[in-house]
């Protein structure tokens, strides 16, 4: 679950590795987990599902997906906007909507991608046409993790006011013009949702229903 207190922990772990001050419980604590599911690497899929972004739709509009899948989520995003794909439910969305509301606020989320403040650019990281998917989130340890440990830790200590990162392992940003992918194992049932939090996008509606069966 994503909250402000883990977002603390984190920027805090970050910094920890921008001062090359590392302490065993920082690195010890366990990695974000979702009750429905985790990352997966793409090879592990078992299924293959386009999603295309349009400016305020996703088409499909809803999916439904069996309990164990693992499927990898290609986003193809046709409209003139910076969208997401997040998986989670109603209430996850709307935690991450204040989040993405927070990072537009302090100039770090444009109409078009995600820029951090400072030298290290976030965007340079393109989210877009980065492969979560080749990733494995699932046993990737935060501390060893290249681009956390690099872009993040540089990051948390020069952005000092937010320490604000778009890294959930649930979710891929997807510039205006490029391809994203997520690979996920839905390891039970339940009503999920796919949302793209940029603000006001859910709310004009970039949502859409998830169902995984039993
Ligand atoms: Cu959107």
């Amino acid at each position: 679950m994503m909250n402000a207190g883990n977002l603390l922990l984190r920027s805090r772990v970050w910094l920890a590795a921008g001062c090359l001050v590392l302490s065993a419980p920082l690195w010890a604590s366990p990695a974000q987990t979702y009750d429905f599911g985790q990352p997966a690497a793409a090879a592990k899929a078992t299924r293959t599902v386009e999603v295309v972004m349009g400016d305020m739709s996703f088409n499909p509009q809803s999916l439904t997906i069996k309990a164990g899948e693992t499927v990898r989520f290609v986003l193809v995003n046709k409209g003139q906007l910076l969208h997401e794909f997040n998986l989670g439910d109603g209430a996850m969305h709307a935690r991450h909507q204040q989040e993405m509301l927070k990072m537009q606020q302090s100039g770090q989320l444009t109409p078009t991608a995600m820029n951090a403040q400072g030298a290290m650019s976030h965007g340079s990281m393109d989210h877009g046409s980065m492969d979560h998917g080749s990733m494995d989130h699932g046993s990737m340890d935060h501390g060893s993790m290249d681009h956390g440990s690099m872009d993040h830790g540089a990051m948390a200590g020069m952005d000092q006011g937010s320490g604000m990162a778009h890294d959930d392992p649930n979710s891929v940003l997807v510039e205006p013009g490029k391809t994203g992918e997520l690979t996920w194992t839905f390891s039970q049932a339940g009503n999920l949702e796919f949302a793209c939090n940029v603000p006001g996008h859910y709310q004009a509606g970039m949502v859409g229903k998830l169902t995984v069966s039993p």
